[in-house]
């Protein structure tokens, strides 16, 4: 569990302040997965990876995180001011999408996931990353 732990340093400080998601797994999996072919790509999944991850960080669901969410979720204020490029003081998840520095963060979790290689994702491989991941978290 050490490897994931370290995967994921911004989920374990956000993870245990979470309220339900309103999407099970599998919805977000079918949402991500544009052409239904029951897989989804490194883009697709990672975008989902950091939808999952601003979620949490957005704690009063305004569809945006400010920096005082941002920080309290274990964020660094200079690290906030790199994402948010419009300089609007809130971070839209788009712009959490864009950047690239948070997508490579990202992208690791969708290595992390593909588990068999092959550069897509299975609702399977999710569900199995979704149970590594919050066995990392608690
Ligand atoms: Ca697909
Ligand atoms: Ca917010
Ligand atoms: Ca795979």
């Amino acid at each position: 569990m050490k490897l994931i732990k370290t995967l994921f340093p911004a989920l374990l400080l956000a993870g245990c302040a979470t309220t339900t998601p309103t999407l099970t797994p599998e919805q977000k999996f079918q949402r991500a997965d544009k052409n239904n072919d029951g897989s989804v790509s490194r883009v697709e999944a990672t975008n989902l990876i950091i939808a999952d991850a601003f979620a949490m960080y957005d704690t009063n669901r305004d569809g945006f995180v400010d920096e005082a969410e941002f920080v309290a979720s274990g964020g660094k204020s200079e690290n906030f001011r790199k994402i948010n490029q419009s300089g609007s003081g809130k971070i839209s998840l788009e712009e959490a999408q864009a950047n690239r520095e948070v997508f490579n963060v990202f992208a690791v979790s969708f290595d992390e996931a593909d588990a068999n290689k092959d550069g897509k994702v299975t609702l399977a491989e999710y569900q199995n990353y979704l149970k590594l991941r919050d066995a990392a978290v608690r």
